[in-house]
Order: structure tokens, then C-alpha cells, then sequence
């Protein structure tokens, strides 16, 4: 088994302060919430970032300063932007994240349609998908293909046999968005990719920790953090995204797990290494 990366999504799109006072928004705020994953054990950070005021935005500036302000306090880590941005922005929008230097080693790539709740639809259609995937191959960034449910994993095997994503594929199934977030359903994801791709799996609220769990004895990866969940458990929570990943650092050393550092996930990923 692999040794286990953890990934934290340290902000989100949608998490308030209202959620949680320690959801971050300023540039300070998303350094230093980065920084506590990160010394918890995080070899990655998912990145979404967030005007002063709380608004979501994928303008290029803010990701680079955002970056900037990460790499001086996190200088290993992998950053891994977020190309979903919030529910309702243009691809364009979106793709921005994508555009600052150096070059993100990996980003987030959607692979499909989803209910966001309420009346927000997440919109990716095939075309997004196969254009995204091109621009990523083009900038030499490595997707990690969003699913939210079984059939966006064929959906990024459509578009990964037509050429525009490259295998192996790395997989992060968000469970608790539209389909739901039990073990049964995490085996079913898990099984239901090519031998020879990777996955990171999360679980929405307070299946977060279910999730977790059964991830770290299936052999996959786990992500943690605001953008998916605030508590540590009912009524009680987090103080910082680092709390979050201690207990999975906790969880994993209880089940005879060893986390990757950057440099070992970087090789499980297969990204290249950082250059000294
Ligand atoms: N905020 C969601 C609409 C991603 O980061 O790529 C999209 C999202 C997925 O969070
Ligand atoms: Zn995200």
C-alpha cells in the first residue's frame, strides 16, 4: 500500500465565516491556514481563494499572491488550485487559476454536471471537460479529476480515450454532494477506476470522518478540510484545517499507515520533483 497523502482544502467556494470563524479570505488568512495543514502533515493544499470580504474569485492576481504568500510558509507543499472556482462562473473565469507562475504543478479538473443543492447546478459539459483537460496538458499541469459520483468517472474515461487526459489518472471522489456518503459507495468509486490510477476520496459534513477512515484502510488518499467540513464532531469545531489533518495524521499512525511527505507524493502522483 502506498504511504497515504493527505489533502486539505483549506477554503472552499461556498464555507462561510458564518460556518466557522476560521475559514480563511484574506491573503494572511490563506497563508496561515495553509501552514497549519501543512505542519500537521498535508503534502497538498486545494486550493479555492476568496476576495477580503468572503467572495469567491478565481481572478489570476489573487491566486498568485495567494500562491506567493503559501509557497514562503509552505515551501514543498503541493499546490493544487481549484479550476470549479464557485457554481456559476464562465470556464474563462475559471481557468485563471491555472495561469500564474510558476506553473501549478496539478489543478482541479470537473468531469461532469452535478446538483449543488438548492437550485445551483455545477455545470461541466463534455466540451469543458475536453478543454480543460487540453489546457492542462498543454501547461503540463496534472488533473485531479473531481467526481461526484460514478458516472463522472466514465465521463473522464471518455475524454481521457479521446486523448485529452493522460493516464494514469488521478481521481478524487467528493462524496456527500449528489451521491451519497457511505462506505458501500466509496468500495463502488474505488473499484470502479482503471488498475493503475490513484484516488483521494472525501466525504462531505460529518461523513468526513467515515470517510477518512475507510480511505486510509482501502489504500487510497484522504482530503480534509473547510471547503468539506468544519467539525470535528456534532457541535464542536475545528479550530484550524491543521486540527482537522492531526486527526487524520492520528487515524493513520492508529492503523499502521505512513503519511508521504510532499517529495513521496509527489512520486506516488507522479509529478516531477521540486526543483532545489
Ligand atoms: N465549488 C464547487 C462549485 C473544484 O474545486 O474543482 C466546485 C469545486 C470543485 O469546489
Ligand atoms: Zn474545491
Amino acid at each position: 500500500m502506498d504511504k497515504l497523502i493527505i489533502s486539505c482544502c483549506i477554503c472552499g467556494a461556498e464555507v462561510t465565516k458564518e460556518n466557522n470563524p476560521a475559514v480563511p479570505y484574506t491573503v494572511e488568512e490563506i497563508a496561515r491556514e495553509a501552514k497549519s495543514a501543512y505542519d500537521a502533515g498535508a503534502a497538498l493544499i486545494h486550493l479555492h481563494v476568496r476576495w477580503d470580504d468572503g467572495t469567491p474569485t478565481q481572478d489570476k492576481g489573487r491566486f498568485q499572491e495567494c500562491v506567493d504568500a503559501i509557497r514562503k510558509v509552505c515551501p514543498d507543499v503541493i499546490i493544487q488550485p481549484s479550476t470549479g472556482g464557485a457554481v456559476g462562473m464562465t470556464d474563462l473565469e475559471r481557468l485563471q487559476s491555472t495561469e500564474i507562475t510558476p506553473t501549478p504543478e496539478m489543478a482541479t479538473l470537473d468531469c461532469g454536471t452535478c446538483n449543488f443543492g438548492g437550485d445551483e447546478i455545477f455545470i461541466n459539459t463534455d466540451n469543458t471537460i475536453n478543454n480543460f483537460g487540453d489546457i492542462m496538458k498543454e501547461r503540463g499541469i496534472k488533473p485531479e479529476c473531481e467526481v461526484f459520483d460514478k458516472g463522472m468517472i466514465d465521463l473522464a474515461l471518455k475524454a481521457a480515450k479521446k486523448g485529452h487526459i493522460d493516464y494514469p489518472i488521478h481521481f478524487d471522489f467528493v462524496l456527500g454532494v449528489q451521491m451519497t456518503a457511505t462506505v458501500r459507495d466509496l468500495v463502488f468509486m474505488a473499484t470502479s477506476i482503471p488498475a493503475g490510477c490513484t484516488w483521494t476520496a472525501t466525504g462531505i459534513g460529518r461523513t468526513s470522518w467515515d470517510i477518512a477512515a475507510a480511505t486510509i484502510a482501502m489504500g487510497g488518499h484522504v482530503r480534509v478540510g473547510f471547503e468539506d467540513n468544519v467539525y470535528m464532531s456534532k457541535g464542536v469545531l475545528a479550530k484550524s484545517n491543521g486540527e482537522m489533518v492531526e486527526r487524520v495524521v492520528q487515524m493513520a499512525k492508529l492503523m499502521n499507515r505512513e503519511v508521504a511527505t510532499p517529495a513521496e507524493a509527489r512520486e506516488i502522483l507522479g509529478l516531477k520533483p521540486l526543483e532545489a
